[in-house]
């Protein structure tokens, strides 16, 4: 079992009474750090924080372990280490080995929570197991000082978020927490304006990442919805966020990432989808952390799978496109 200290954690001396102050939200014997990423800190080498959400709650089994592990082949194909966080019987672990993520991917018996920042202490406490969502995930990697993270797609400002007022954890975590997120923007179940406004309120650098300023809406490559800034490489998306953590800024990116295009789906098609499936989600009364996944699985429901093997294509793409960064920004922090 892992039971260094926390303060281990750190990679510059600096850091060291920052990260001695955030052990109040997660002590050090509840972590548990595998060696490979442990080692891959200690050198200041690539690593990229990966989601568990996705694995529990936003796809079935077993494409959802296949997808983690393909995933994880991805990011180490870069050149980086996957650091994929999840809590298992309790412990909150920075890095799974394959049968863990074979166990958690098995829903039916490992009976998963989803986990955000207000879920950690009762799924800890009760040591059960637990899929980490974004601000889930943005908690464990600040903590453990890896700066940049990849999932599919973040949580926002929900469609009608002025009468029901839900707005997602992963928000008000990406304004507070030192970590880059690279996602594929975020899907038209939410309201992307919105969200996009709440995101500045939280003073979370938005880029996209690519050619346009236009943010992506995940299973297509454009929402029509601009955003200040547009990163071209990951040289430069590295730099910038190198420049973050010097200037102790202590707040979170996010990146768009457009979906390939060959997985796209017509926006079109797809907003008829999610509304159909929204619709649904009313009828049904679903609410709060059941919305999400409820519209995921009625969306690939309705397009027979079609959404699920976009999902999957896209969530590859972006831990690509994280790797790169993660490896650029170890070269120039080395
Ligand atoms: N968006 C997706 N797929 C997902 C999620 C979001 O396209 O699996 C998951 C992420 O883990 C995200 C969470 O952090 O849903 C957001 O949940 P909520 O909307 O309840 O905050
Ligand atoms: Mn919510």
């Amino acid at each position: 079992m892992f039971t260094r200290p926390v303060q281990h954690f750190c990679r510059k001396k600096s850091n060291v009474a920052k990260i001695v102050k955030r052990q109040l939200s997660i002590s050090g014997n509840n972590f548990e750090i595998s060696e490979e990423v442990r080692i891959a800190l200690d050198n200041n080498s690539a690593v990229v924080a990966l989601e568990s959400t996705i694995i529990t709650h936003g796809m079935p089994y077993p494409q959802n372990v296949k997808c983690a592990l393909d995933v994880e082949q991805v990011v180490r194909k870069q050149g980086a280490v996957p650091a994929t966080i999840a809590i298992k019987n309790g412990k909150v672990k920075v890095g799974l080995t394959e049968s863990e993520i074979n166990e958690l991917g098995d829903t039916n018996s490992s009976k998963p929570l989803k986990t955000s920042r207000r879920d950690f202490a009762y799924v800890v406490s009760n040591k059960k197991n637990g899929g980490t969502t974004v601000s889930g995930t943005l908690i464990v990697a600040n903590l453990a000082n890896i700066p940049i993270f990849a999932t599919g797609g973040i949580g926002g400002v929900h469609r009608e978020a002025e009468k029901t007022f839900d707005v997602s954890a992963d928000l008000i975590e990406l304004g507070k927490s030192n970590v880059a997120v690279v996602s594929s923007g975020v899907k038209s179940i939410l309201d992307i304006p919105k969200t996009l406004e709440y995101l500045e309120t939280q003073g979370v650098f938005v880029a996209t990442f690519g050619s346009t300023k236009d943010f992506p809406a995940f299973y297509s490559t454009k929402s029509g919805v601009m955003v200040p800034h547009n990163v071209k490489s990951a040289i430069e998306a590295a730099q910038i966020i190198k420049t973050s953590r010097e200037l102790h800024l202590q707040s979170g990116i996010l990146l768009g990432v457009p979906i390939p295009d060959e997985f796209a789906l017509d926006p079109v098609i797809i907003d008829r989808v999610i509304e159909k499936a929204l619709k649904e989600a009313r009828e049904n009364n679903i609410k709060g952390k059941d919305i999400t996944p409820f519209l995921l699985a009625k969306i690939a429901a309705i397009t027979e799978g079609k959404s699920l093997k976009s999902n999957i294509a896209l969530i590859k793409n972006n831990a690509k496109v994280a790797a790169d960064i993660a490896v650029a920004l170890s070269r120039l922090e080395k």
